[in-house]
């Protein structure tokens, strides 16, 4: 293709507004995780969409909230978020139309807006509001500066295919700089401790999802292309670990056959997947942890 181009769009905005539906939604396939819990995303996650002759770059972040101090995990999921879109040739925010344009969605689009003003925003989960709801957030918005503005539902797809035809005409630089079959940069080690964190985050409830974290023990192709994977899931206390482990080791089990299903889904092979849990009390605070994290650019303490 001669007119081959490329950009990179950073999704963001508050936690739970639909990001990680949105980026899934654009690639056409589940990539990135998505829970009705808030902080799902940890880590920003490239998903990359081909549509004709553009390679677009979809950056999935954490959402944005202002972390507590003391709390390492937090400051370095929000610090990913700013760092993705500083990186963006355009910004697409997304706001949930069921929360609308509170005191924070405010403080976002207005910090995001003098942080790169090539933004365009996403209303969504239009499927769940009236038509006039969307109509006061786009009121708010045209008052806030935006110009492009978009009511979605990611869960629905409505409204995805227009959103996505604009952020493609703004990739705009020449060539592409993924190979045409590959999804995203994240290795799927990583990918796969992402699915089984989603799984954990679906079955289990309260504080416990966010004292958790799945690390990639082992990630090996077999001759037969089948793939086998370790992954240790570490906790905080010993009470979280037998939770977990439900009566007769019945929860891990069924979190376990559910992250192998998805995970063989997006790797297109066969999985053996091999859990284990680990009480580690320390874990959030040890840096290690962080796989994907740039060590370098960790906060300061
Ligand atoms: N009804 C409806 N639900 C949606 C829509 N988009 C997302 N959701 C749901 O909203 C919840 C949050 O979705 P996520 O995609 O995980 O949101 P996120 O912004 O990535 O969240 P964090 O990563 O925690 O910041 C999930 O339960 C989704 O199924 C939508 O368009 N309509
Ligand atoms: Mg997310």
């Amino acid at each position: 293709m001669p007119n081959k181009k490329h950009g990179h769009i950073a999704i963001v905005g508050a936690p739970n507004a639909g990001k990680s539906t949105l980026t899934n939604a654009l690639l056409g396939q589940k990539l990135t995780i998505v829970s009705p819990k808030v902080q799902t995303t940890r880590n920003s996650i490239k998903a990359i969409v081909i549509e004709g002759d553009t390679q677009m770059v979809v950056i999935d972040t954490p959402g944005i909230f202002i972390p507590r101090q003391e709390k390492i995990l937090e400051r370095i999921i929000v610090k990913s978020a700013w760092q993705a879109l500083r990186d963006a040739d355009h910004i697409c925010l997304v706001i949930d139309a069921t929360v609308g344009m509170d005191e924070e969605n405010i403080r976002i689009a207005q910090d995001l807006r003098k942080e790169n003003p090539k933004i365009t925003a996403a209303i969504n989960k239009m499927d769940l509001v009236k038509k006039g709801t969307i109509l006061e957030i786009m009121a708010k918005l045209i008052e806030l500066g935006f110009e492009d503005i978009f009511p979605i539902s990611a869960q629905t797809n409505d409204g995805v295919n227009l959103i996505k035809k604009f952020l493609c005409d703004k990739c705009i630089h020449p060539e592409w700089i993924y190979d045409e079959e590959q999804i995203t940069d994240a290795p799927m080690r990583f990918i796969a401790s992402e699915i089984t964190r989603e799984k954990l985050f679906l079955k289990l409830n309260r504080e416990l999802p966010y004292a958790l974290t799945v690390k990639n023990e082992k990630y090996e192709v077999l001759d037969n292309g089948q793939i086998k994977i370790n992954q240790t899931i570490f906790v905080t206390k010993e009470s979280q670990k037998s939770i977990i482990l439900g009566k007769n080791g019945a929860m891990i089990k069924q979190i376990g056959a559910e992250a192998r299903h998805d995970i063989a889904e997006i790797v297109g092979a066969k999985v053996h997947l091999f859990l284990f849990v680990k009480v580690k009390p320390n874990w959030m605070n040890s840096v290690e942890n962080y796989e994907m994290i740039d060590v370098e650019k960790l906060p300061k303490q």
